[in-house]
């Protein structure tokens, strides 16, 4: 038996609807039965002479339930029909609000008369981030209340606006301190008692002036040039209908824009991420947060990543010492920081003052020893595995005794690294992405020994630091390299077959990647991504086949290292990418090198479907192998950490909308067009099984 999550009380006269949901006071079917409920019991409560809405817990309703939009019977309607009740109700009602008040909560808020909040309460309407719009009259009310342009602005962003902020646009109508329920009677008793007239949201006029209209036409022109995000033309469409028509028709239009946002696929994909990124916090076996949180923090290198890491923490108030080697090191790594911070406050991102006490978290260290007292060190050395060790042993010697050890390394093995230190289980891999004080993802590697409360503290650090964490094991790459490495290894076989770098970053980018590889390989530096391949074939790492990957070597040896010299795949004038001739002699010379055959037409799909599947199919494999917990931590890595399409919802989630046995028989084509002599093309065993008994690979778990 559920507990009903909305109570109605008359409290010496006014009126409690009080909504307990916990966490966020989602409104979920329950609760908009339970809503409809205590309106009843208040309609009918001749003794309430107002009423006020409250929620316990630490928010406001901070949205619809998202998790209920799945069922095919969901509808918006009877949630908007209980909202104009509240908004045609003869009696006063007030909206007493705090945290983050947010969606439906904002549309709950804005159908009723009065609204006051507590000084740290944010409004928003994030709908846009799911691939949504209000659909609960929000865009029809917010627009009355704030103007269209505000409105426009905030339901196209999904960007949240302070209390101050919202009370200078008419959002809300009063701040004040203290317990929001006492605030809220105490509100409704001094209006009654003033007898202020009713304000109805739905009665406001528009301004339809020159500036509405421009908002409009402006919104309209963006929404058209990304079609993947049909949210956007749909904001635009009920926006103008609350500008146009009366708040009824408008209504309709926005519940009929809605219907269909709810099916689209690309809502689906970013309702999918939204659970999958909290999803992937969750680490199984492991309950409740034994985490050590950090209070300082050491860094060993100053070098870009080390900078940028450092940047992270500052950026969250938690003191940073940076160990290097020489002063001339030091003082360079820390100039770089301080001119990162400038260009963020050129950019009005910061001010001058956050800027100087940023800086002055960060302290600069010749000295191991200054580490000793951190609570967390992370080595960001070069990426070499003698250096590194040397490093971690050193780390280990001076950290103290329960501080965590951490490598940045994106290539070698944890477990030796962690074995160095001489205290494995306090040493966890943090695998930031370039630059790392931009890129979201972190991937959060344990080791063979990692302790749990290691692994947890890592991944808490992560979401203080503003970084969305994903658990790897130990393998090569982790999840994210890992499944580059078949997509750049097709790229080149498609290079010495005949395929140009346009034409295969064009092709993927049509699909939404936000970068195609050969552009991608220039701007990251095709010394990097050879170097890692020489170490590999160093490492005999490398399958046995003397074309594996054979173009970003000769690059290399060319002195083609991308964006940085010039050329690269392309050639460059300035930062512009252009087509080089050089660069199709050079394949071509490869290709007989090796005795490749030169194609004359390579279409688009053949590229996709050889860059995508064997990216996927090697992601299936990483679950199989345990490496990743679950599809969506793969999803994760990909569209924040590899500019994979948000609204396709990640390589997992995509191949389930393919079809697995579609991958697996085009990947069985391939195999045999090309020849499987060194397994590029064999699906994986978990990929098979999946086909075998017409399963998903979506909320496949172990
Ligand atoms: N629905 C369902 N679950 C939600 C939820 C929601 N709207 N918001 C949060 N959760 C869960 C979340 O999955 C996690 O669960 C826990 O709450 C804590 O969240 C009707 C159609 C509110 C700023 O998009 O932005 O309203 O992992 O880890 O970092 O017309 O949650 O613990 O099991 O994120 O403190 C519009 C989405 C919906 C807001 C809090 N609203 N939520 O952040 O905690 S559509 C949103 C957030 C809508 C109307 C339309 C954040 C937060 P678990 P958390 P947090």
């Amino acid at each position: 038996m559920s507990v009903n999550p909305v109570s109605y009380e008359n409290r010496n006269g006014i009126g409690l609807v009080i909504i307990s949901n916990p966490p966020v006071n989602a409104i979920s079917p329950e609760v908009v039965a339970g809503l409809r409920e205590a309106l009843a019991a208040f309609e009918t409560d001749a003794q309430a002479k107002a009423l006020v809405i409250h929620c316990e817990g630490r928010t406001f309703v901070a949205g619809g339930d998202i998790a209920s939009f799945e069922s095919p019977e969901f509808d918006t309607r009877p949630f908007s029909s209980l909202l104009t009740r509240l908004d045609t109700s003869p009696r006063l009602v007030v909206a007493t609000l705090h945290g983050t008040v947010l969606g439906g909560g904002l549309e709950l808020a804005m159908a009723c008369h009065y609204r006051l909040a507590l000084p740290d309460t944010r409004f928003g309407m994030p709908e846009v981030r799911l691939g949504l719009l209000p659909g609960s009259q929000g865009t029809q009310r917010l627009p009355r209340l704030s103007g269209v342009s505000l409105a426009l602005s905030l339901i196209l962003t999904g960007q949240s606006v302070s209390a101050n902020d919202a009370l200078a646009a008419g959002i809300i109508n009063e701040i004040a301190e203290g317990e929001p329920l006492a605030l809220g009677i105490a509100a409704a008793e001094r209006l009654v008692e003033a007898k202020a007239p009713l304000r109805r949201s739905s009665g406001l006029k528009i301004a339809i002036d020159a500036a509405t209209t421009q908002a409009l036409a402006e919104a309209a022109a963006t929404a058209a040039k990304k079609p993947a995000y049909p949210a956007l033309g749909a904001i635009v469409r009920a926006v103008e209908a609350a500008v146009n028509l009366p708040f009824e028709e408008g209504e309709r239009v926005e519940a009929r824009e809605f219907d269909q946002l709810r099916l689209s696929s690309t809502s689906r994909a970013l309702r999918h991420l939204f659970f999958a990124e909290r999803a992937a916090a969750r680490i199984p076996s492991l309950k409740g947060d034994v985490a050590r949180g950090p209070n300082s923090v050491g860094i060993v290198g100053a070098g870009t990543m080390g900078g940028g890491i450092a940047m992270n923490f500052a950026n969250a108030g938690i003191p940073v010492v940076i160990v290097e080697t020489s002063d001339d090191a030091l003082r360079r790594g820390l100039s770089l920081v301080r001119r990162n911070y400038e260009t963020s406050a050129a950019k009005g991102k910061l001010n001058s003052e956050q800027v100087e006490k940023r800086m002055g978290l960060l302290t600069g260290s010749l000295d191991y020893a200054s580490l000793a007292s951190c609570d967390l060190v992370i080595e960001a050395v070069f990426e070499n595995l003698q250096i590194k060790k040397d490093v971690c042993a050193r780390l280990g010697q001076v950290c103290r005794t329960g501080a965590i050890i951490a490598t940045n390394t994106s290539t070698l093995d944890l477990d030796v690294l962690a074995e160095a230190t001489g205290r494995p289980a306090d040493v966890v891999g943090m695998h930031f992405f370039s630059p790392a004080n931009v890129m979201r993802l972190l991937e959060v590697v344990r080791g063979a020994r990692t302790a749990p409360d290691v692994l947890v503290t890592a991944m808490q650090v992560a979401r203080r630091i503003g970084k969305v964490p994903v658990v790897s094991g130990v393998c090569y790459g982790f999840i994210g390299n890992r499944m580059l490495e078949p997509y750049m290894r097709e790229t080149e076989f498609l290079l010495l077959e005949g395929a140009h770098p346009g034409q295969i970053d064009s092709a993927v980018e049509s699909l939404g990647m936000a970068m195609g590889p050969c552009r991608m390989s220039d701007l990251s530096g095709v010394d990097i991504g050879a170097k890692v391949v020489i170490g590999q074939y160093e490492a005999g790492a490398l399958p046995p086949d003397p074309s594996y990957r054979v173009v970003v070597r000769r690059l290399f040896e060319l002195g083609r290292h991308g964006q940085k010299t010039q050329a690269g795949y392309y050639r460059y004038e300035g930062r512009t990418p252009l087509p080089d001739p050089l660069v199709a002699d050079i394949c071509a010379d490869l290709a007989r090198e090796h005795g490749i055959a030169r194609r004359g037409v390579i279409t688009d799909q053949e590229i996709i479907q050889r860059l995508m599947y064997t990216l996927i199919n090697e992601g299936i494999q990483i679950l199989d192998e345990g490496i990743s917990y679950r599809p969506g931590d793969i999803d994760i890595v990909w569209t924040a950490g590899y500019g994979f399409p948000d609204y396709r919802g990640g390589p997992m989630f995509m191949a389930d909308q393919i079809g697995l046995s579609e991958i697996e028989s085009t990947l069985e084509h391939y195999g045999r067009v090309r020849g499987n002599q060194f397994g590029y093309w064999t699906p994986s065993n978990l990929l098979k099984s999946l086909v075998v008994t017409g399963q998903r690979i979506g909320g496949w778990t172990r």
